[in-house]
Protein backbone atom coordinates (compact mmCIF):
# COMPACT_ATOMS: atom_id res chain seq x y z
CA UNK A 1 0.00 0.00 0.00
CA UNK A 2 1.38 3.39 -1.45
CA UNK A 3 0.37 5.28 2.26
CA UNK A 4 2.29 2.40 4.31
CA UNK A 5 5.02 2.90 2.19
CA UNK A 6 5.28 6.28 2.69
CA UNK A 7 4.92 6.52 6.14
CA UNK A 8 8.03 4.54 6.26
CA UNK A 9 9.77 6.32 4.32
CA UNK A 10 9.01 9.42 6.47
CA UNK A 11 10.39 6.88 9.67
CA UNK A 12 13.83 6.23 7.76
CA UNK A 13 13.93 10.13 6.54
CA UNK A 14 12.91 11.58 9.71
CA UNK A 15 15.62 8.82 11.83
CA UNK A 16 18.02 10.51 9.87
CA UNK A 17 17.54 14.27 10.29
CA UNK A 18 17.11 13.02 14.22
CA UNK A 19 20.84 11.83 13.84
CA UNK A 20 21.93 14.76 11.74
CA UNK A 21 20.71 17.17 14.06
CA UNK A 22 23.59 19.01 15.87
CA UNK A 23 22.11 20.60 18.44
CA UNK A 24 18.80 20.94 20.51
CA UNK A 25 17.82 23.70 18.10
CA UNK A 26 18.27 21.82 15.07
CA UNK A 27 16.58 18.70 16.70
CA UNK A 28 13.45 21.20 17.64
CA UNK A 29 13.21 21.80 13.67
CA UNK A 30 13.02 18.19 12.70
CA UNK A 31 10.48 17.70 15.38
CA UNK A 32 8.14 20.46 13.65
CA UNK A 33 9.00 19.31 10.41
CA UNK A 34 8.22 15.81 11.31
CA UNK A 35 5.84 15.53 14.24
CA UNK A 36 3.85 19.68 13.64
CA UNK A 37 1.04 20.59 13.22
CA UNK A 38 1.50 20.88 9.31
CA UNK A 39 3.69 17.73 8.76
CA UNK A 40 2.70 15.09 6.46
CA UNK A 41 2.71 12.34 8.72
CA UNK A 42 0.05 14.32 10.59
CA UNK A 43 -1.91 15.24 7.81
CA UNK A 44 -2.26 11.28 6.81
CA UNK A 45 -3.60 10.92 10.26
CA UNK A 46 -5.72 13.32 9.69
CA UNK A 47 -6.99 11.51 6.32
CA UNK A 48 -7.53 8.21 7.97
CA UNK A 49 -11.28 8.38 8.12
CA UNK A 50 -11.69 8.89 4.42
CA UNK A 51 -9.79 5.97 3.66
CA UNK A 52 -11.47 2.69 3.18
CA UNK A 53 -12.77 0.93 6.21
CA UNK A 54 -10.14 -1.82 5.92
CA UNK A 55 -6.86 0.11 5.69
CA UNK A 56 -7.75 2.34 8.26
CA UNK A 57 -6.79 0.04 10.82
CA UNK A 58 -3.41 -0.84 9.39
CA UNK A 59 -2.00 3.32 7.75
CA UNK A 60 -3.45 4.14 11.61
CA UNK A 61 -1.56 1.61 13.56
CA UNK A 62 1.28 2.28 10.99
CA UNK A 63 1.11 6.04 11.60
CA UNK A 64 1.29 5.60 15.48
CA UNK A 65 4.35 3.41 15.65
CA UNK A 66 6.22 5.65 13.46
CA UNK A 67 4.93 9.00 15.68
CA UNK A 68 6.47 7.08 18.97
CA UNK A 69 9.54 5.74 17.48
CA UNK A 70 10.50 9.23 16.09
CA UNK A 71 9.35 10.54 19.48
CA UNK A 72 11.37 8.22 21.27
CA UNK A 73 14.62 9.11 18.87
CA UNK A 74 13.96 12.81 19.60
CA UNK A 75 14.09 12.61 23.39
CA UNK A 76 17.11 10.37 23.18
CA UNK A 77 18.69 12.30 20.98
CA UNK A 78 17.43 16.06 22.52
CA UNK A 79 19.32 14.42 26.04
CA UNK A 80 22.47 13.45 23.86
CA UNK A 81 22.72 16.94 22.55
CA UNK A 82 21.50 18.78 26.12
CA UNK A 83 24.22 17.26 27.45
CA UNK A 84 27.18 17.68 25.14
CA UNK A 85 26.07 21.71 24.87
CA UNK A 86 26.29 21.95 28.86
CA UNK A 87 29.43 20.21 29.02
CA UNK A 88 30.54 22.73 26.23
CA UNK A 89 29.24 25.60 27.69
CA UNK A 90 31.27 24.55 31.34
CA UNK A 91 34.34 24.46 28.94
CA UNK A 92 34.15 27.93 27.51
CA UNK A 93 32.93 29.49 30.45
CA UNK A 94 35.32 27.64 32.58
CA UNK A 95 37.45 30.49 35.02
CA UNK A 96 41.17 29.65 35.21
CA UNK A 97 41.51 30.96 39.35
CA UNK A 98 45.21 30.66 39.12
CA UNK A 99 45.31 33.90 36.59
CA UNK A 100 46.32 36.98 38.20
CA UNK A 101 43.83 39.25 39.05
CA UNK A 102 42.98 42.64 36.59
CA UNK A 103 43.99 45.63 39.10
CA UNK A 104 41.56 48.64 39.13
CA UNK A 105 42.45 51.94 40.42
CA UNK A 106 41.70 52.11 44.18
CA UNK A 107 40.68 55.46 46.52
CA UNK A 108 42.34 55.89 49.67
CA UNK A 109 40.72 58.00 52.66
CA UNK A 110 41.97 61.53 52.44
CA UNK A 111 44.39 63.08 55.14
CA UNK A 112 41.95 64.90 57.34
CA UNK A 113 39.24 62.20 57.11
CA UNK A 114 41.94 59.58 58.80
CA UNK A 115 42.53 61.94 61.70
CA UNK A 116 39.10 62.33 61.90
CA UNK A 117 38.48 58.29 62.00
CA UNK A 118 41.39 57.90 64.51
CA UNK A 119 40.29 60.76 66.98
CA UNK A 120 36.73 59.66 66.95
CA UNK A 121 37.59 55.73 67.00
CA UNK A 122 39.61 56.57 70.32
CA UNK A 123 36.59 58.38 71.83
CA UNK A 124 34.20 55.61 71.16
CA UNK A 125 36.67 53.75 72.62
CA UNK A 126 36.23 55.48 75.81
CA UNK A 127 32.08 54.90 75.67
CA UNK A 128 31.59 58.72 73.84
CA UNK A 129 28.48 58.35 71.53
CA UNK A 130 29.16 60.12 68.23
CA UNK A 131 26.45 63.60 67.67
CA UNK A 132 26.48 65.43 64.95
CA UNK A 133 24.28 69.20 64.23
CA UNK A 134 23.61 71.22 60.76
CA UNK A 135 25.88 73.11 59.54
CA UNK A 136 23.47 76.41 58.98
CA UNK A 137 23.13 77.16 62.38
CA UNK A 138 20.76 79.70 64.51
CA UNK A 139 23.10 82.71 65.64
CA UNK A 140 21.71 81.15 69.15
CA UNK A 141 23.21 78.02 68.70
CA UNK A 142 26.17 79.30 67.27
CA UNK A 143 27.20 82.28 69.98
CA UNK A 144 23.93 83.38 72.38
CA UNK A 145 23.83 79.91 73.81
CA UNK A 146 27.43 79.51 74.48
CA UNK A 147 28.00 82.83 76.75
CA UNK A 148 28.11 85.22 73.59
CA UNK A 149 25.35 87.22 73.71
CA UNK A 150 24.67 89.68 70.91
CA UNK A 151 27.00 92.52 70.97
CA UNK A 152 29.82 90.97 72.66
CA UNK A 153 33.15 91.27 71.57
CA UNK A 154 33.42 87.81 72.26
CA UNK A 155 31.63 87.55 68.30
CA UNK A 156 34.22 89.21 66.59
CA UNK A 157 37.19 86.30 67.68
CA UNK A 158 35.70 84.04 64.57
CA UNK A 159 34.84 85.40 61.44
CA UNK A 160 31.82 84.23 60.67
CA UNK A 161 29.45 84.15 57.19
CA UNK A 162 26.23 85.53 58.07
CA UNK A 163 22.87 83.87 56.43
CA UNK A 164 19.34 85.78 56.11
CA UNK A 165 17.09 85.21 59.05
CA UNK A 166 19.30 85.11 61.64
CA UNK A 167 21.13 82.34 60.56
CA UNK A 168 24.64 81.24 60.00
CA UNK A 169 27.09 79.13 58.73
CA UNK A 170 28.46 77.62 62.21
CA UNK A 171 32.13 79.20 62.86
CA UNK A 172 32.33 75.67 64.80
CA UNK A 173 31.35 72.67 65.98
CA UNK A 174 30.34 74.10 69.60
CA UNK A 175 26.44 74.57 68.94
CA UNK A 176 26.23 70.56 69.15
CA UNK A 177 27.43 70.91 72.36
CA UNK A 178 24.36 73.30 73.16
CA UNK A 179 22.19 70.68 71.21
CA UNK A 180 23.25 67.86 72.66
CA UNK A 181 22.76 68.84 76.08
CA UNK A 182 19.17 70.32 75.73
CA UNK A 183 18.24 66.91 74.72
CA UNK A 184 19.06 64.82 76.91
CA UNK A 185 20.24 64.58 80.84
CA UNK A 186 23.64 64.15 82.35
CA UNK A 187 26.03 62.31 82.08
CA UNK A 188 26.86 63.45 79.17
CA UNK A 189 29.47 61.81 76.87
CA UNK A 190 30.05 62.73 73.04
CA UNK A 191 32.03 63.50 70.76
CA UNK A 192 31.24 65.77 67.34
CA UNK A 193 33.39 65.97 64.37
CA UNK A 194 31.58 68.08 61.59
CA UNK A 195 32.25 71.05 58.74
CA UNK A 196 33.18 74.56 60.01
CA UNK A 197 32.92 77.82 58.34
CA UNK A 198 35.10 81.26 58.85
CA UNK A 199 35.92 84.08 56.60
CA UNK A 200 39.50 82.83 56.81
CA UNK A 201 42.07 82.15 53.56
CA UNK A 202 45.86 81.53 53.92
CA UNK A 203 48.24 79.14 54.39
CA UNK A 204 46.71 77.31 58.05
CA UNK A 205 43.35 78.95 57.75
CA UNK A 206 40.69 77.70 55.29
CA UNK A 207 36.99 79.33 54.42
CA UNK A 208 35.98 75.63 55.11
CA UNK A 209 37.75 73.09 57.88
CA UNK A 210 36.59 70.57 60.25
CA UNK A 211 36.31 70.81 63.73
CA UNK A 212 36.08 68.14 66.14
CA UNK A 213 34.35 68.99 69.13
CA UNK A 214 34.23 66.57 72.53
CA UNK A 215 31.87 67.75 75.84
CA UNK A 216 31.92 65.57 79.02
CA UNK A 217 29.19 66.60 81.73
CA UNK A 218 29.22 64.04 84.93
CA UNK A 219 29.37 64.26 88.81
CA UNK A 220 32.85 65.24 90.00
CA UNK A 221 34.55 66.17 86.27
CA UNK A 222 37.89 68.70 86.74
CA UNK A 223 40.64 70.13 84.64
CA UNK A 224 42.36 66.96 85.50
CA UNK A 225 40.02 64.07 83.81
CA UNK A 226 40.34 67.31 80.81
CA UNK A 227 44.24 66.38 80.64
CA UNK A 228 44.58 62.95 81.08
CA UNK A 229 41.91 62.80 78.48
CA UNK A 230 43.55 64.90 75.90
CA UNK A 231 46.86 63.07 76.82
CA UNK A 232 45.23 59.84 76.00
CA UNK A 233 43.89 61.19 72.74
CA UNK A 234 47.34 62.09 71.42
CA UNK A 235 49.47 59.40 72.08
CA UNK A 236 47.00 57.33 70.74
CA UNK A 237 46.72 59.64 67.60
CA UNK A 238 50.35 60.82 67.41
CA UNK A 239 51.84 58.09 69.48
CA UNK A 240 53.27 56.59 72.30
CA UNK A 241 55.99 59.40 73.03
CA UNK A 242 53.45 62.21 72.03
CA UNK A 243 53.35 64.81 75.23
CA UNK A 244 50.67 67.40 76.05
CA UNK A 245 51.04 70.76 77.22
CA UNK A 246 47.67 73.16 78.49
CA UNK A 247 48.67 77.01 78.12
CA UNK A 248 45.85 79.48 79.26
CA UNK A 249 43.44 80.62 76.94
CA UNK A 250 40.47 82.09 76.34
CA UNK A 251 36.89 81.00 75.22
CA UNK A 252 33.44 82.86 76.61
CA UNK A 253 32.13 78.98 76.84
CA UNK A 254 34.72 77.60 79.14
CA UNK A 255 36.18 78.40 82.57
CA UNK A 256 38.72 77.74 82.80
CA UNK A 257 40.44 77.70 79.38
CA UNK A 258 43.09 76.20 77.41
CA UNK A 259 44.60 75.67 74.16
CA UNK A 260 46.31 72.69 73.55
CA UNK A 261 49.77 71.54 72.31
CA UNK A 262 51.04 68.54 71.59
CA UNK A 263 54.99 67.81 71.22
CA UNK A 264 56.32 67.76 67.99
CA UNK A 265 56.37 64.22 66.75
CA UNK A 266 58.68 64.60 64.47
CA UNK A 267 61.52 66.28 66.46
CA UNK A 268 60.60 66.10 69.64
CA UNK A 269 61.53 69.62 69.69
CA UNK A 270 65.35 68.59 69.18
CA UNK A 271 65.51 70.35 65.72
CA UNK A 272 66.09 74.17 65.82
CA UNK A 273 65.30 73.60 61.92
CA UNK A 274 62.23 71.24 62.15
CA UNK A 275 60.23 71.80 59.21
CA UNK A 276 56.97 70.74 60.97
CA UNK A 277 57.12 72.45 64.26
CA UNK A 278 59.43 75.25 62.97
CA UNK A 279 61.68 74.66 66.24
CA UNK A 280 59.28 75.33 68.94
CA UNK A 281 59.24 71.87 69.82
CA UNK A 282 55.22 72.08 70.14
CA UNK A 283 52.05 71.84 67.78
CA UNK A 284 48.55 73.64 68.43
CA UNK A 285 45.92 71.14 68.35
CA UNK A 286 42.36 72.99 69.51
CA UNK A 287 41.29 74.97 72.23
CA UNK A 288 39.27 73.57 75.42
CA UNK A 289 38.26 74.04 78.84
CA UNK A 290 35.82 73.34 81.69
CA UNK A 291 31.97 73.79 80.70
CA UNK A 292 31.47 77.34 81.56
CA UNK A 293 28.51 77.20 84.43
CA UNK A 294 26.39 79.99 82.90
CA UNK A 295 26.59 77.17 79.64
CA UNK A 296 25.31 74.48 82.17
CA UNK A 297 22.50 76.74 83.30
CA UNK A 298 21.32 77.84 80.00
CA UNK A 299 20.86 74.47 78.84
CA UNK A 300 19.19 73.41 82.61
CA UNK A 301 21.92 71.55 84.09
CA UNK A 302 22.86 72.49 87.65
CA UNK A 303 26.05 73.72 88.11
CA UNK A 304 26.22 72.75 91.76
CA UNK A 305 25.61 69.69 90.92
CA UNK A 306 27.03 68.68 87.35
CA UNK A 307 31.17 70.15 86.03
CA UNK A 308 32.11 69.29 82.22
CA UNK A 309 34.61 69.38 80.14
CA UNK A 310 35.01 70.29 76.28
CA UNK A 311 37.18 70.49 73.71
CA UNK A 312 37.48 71.03 69.98
CA UNK A 313 40.23 70.28 67.99
CA UNK A 314 40.97 70.88 64.19
CA UNK A 315 41.60 67.81 62.46
CA UNK A 316 42.79 69.54 58.84
CA UNK A 317 45.54 71.06 60.63
CA UNK A 318 46.33 67.82 62.64
CA UNK A 319 46.52 66.28 59.51
CA UNK A 320 48.73 69.24 58.34
CA UNK A 321 51.14 68.22 61.11
CA UNK A 322 50.99 64.44 60.97
CA UNK A 323 51.38 64.63 57.18
CA UNK A 324 54.17 67.37 57.04
CA UNK A 325 51.66 68.99 54.20
CA UNK A 326 53.04 72.88 54.28
CA UNK A 327 49.33 74.11 52.85
CA UNK A 328 46.15 73.63 54.53
CA UNK A 329 44.39 74.67 51.13
CA UNK A 330 45.78 71.52 49.02
CA UNK A 331 43.47 69.33 51.07
CA UNK A 332 40.48 71.02 49.23
CA UNK A 333 41.35 71.35 45.82
CA UNK A 334 41.09 67.86 45.29
CA UNK A 335 43.49 67.61 42.73
CA UNK A 336 44.56 64.16 42.52
CA UNK A 337 47.95 63.90 42.56
CA UNK A 338 48.31 65.66 45.86
CA UNK A 339 45.74 62.33 47.44
CA UNK A 340 47.72 59.88 46.02
CA UNK A 341 50.44 60.26 48.12
CA UNK A 342 48.68 59.72 51.16
C1 LIG B 1 36.98 77.09 68.77
O1 LIG B 1 36.43 77.02 67.67
C2 LIG B 1 36.31 76.57 70.00
N1 LIG B 1 34.93 76.27 69.72
C3 LIG B 1 37.04 75.35 70.51
C4 LIG B 1 36.59 74.95 71.87
C5 LIG B 1 35.66 73.96 72.01
C6 LIG B 1 37.11 75.56 73.01
C7 LIG B 1 35.19 73.59 73.26
C8 LIG B 1 36.69 75.20 74.25
C9 LIG B 1 35.75 74.22 74.37
P1 LIG B 1 39.24 78.00 67.85
O2 LIG B 1 38.68 79.16 67.18
O3 LIG B 1 40.57 78.14 68.50
O4 LIG B 1 38.25 77.42 68.96
O5 LIG B 1 39.35 76.78 66.80
C10 LIG B 1 39.73 75.48 67.21
C11 LIG B 1 40.63 74.85 66.17
O6 LIG B 1 39.99 74.87 64.89
C12 LIG B 1 41.92 75.60 65.95
O7 LIG B 1 42.89 75.21 66.89
C13 LIG B 1 42.32 75.16 64.56
O8 LIG B 1 42.92 73.89 64.62
C14 LIG B 1 40.97 75.00 63.88
N2 LIG B 1 40.67 76.16 63.03
C15 LIG B 1 40.14 77.35 63.36
N3 LIG B 1 39.98 78.13 62.29
C16 LIG B 1 40.41 77.43 61.22
C17 LIG B 1 40.48 77.67 59.82
N4 LIG B 1 40.05 78.78 59.26
N5 LIG B 1 41.02 76.70 59.02
C18 LIG B 1 41.43 75.53 59.57
N6 LIG B 1 41.36 75.23 60.86
C19 LIG B 1 40.87 76.16 61.70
Amino acid sequence: MAVIERINELESEALAAVSGAGSTGDLESVRVRYLGRSAELTEIKKGIGTLPVDERKQVGGAANRVSRSLEAAIGSRSQDLAGGEREKRLREEAVDVTLPGVPYPKGSLHPTLRIIDDVVDFFVGLGYRIAEGPEVETDYYNFTALNIPPEHPARTMQDTFFLDDGLVLRTHTSPVQIRTMLSQEPPVYVVCPGRTYRRDSDPTHTPMFNQIEGLAVDHGLSLAHLKGTLAAMARHTFGEGAVTRLRPSYFQFTEPSVEMDVSCFVCGGADQNCKVCKGAGWLEMGGAGMVDPAVLSEVGYDPEEFTGFAFGFGPDRMAMVKYGVPDLRLFFEGDLRFLRQF
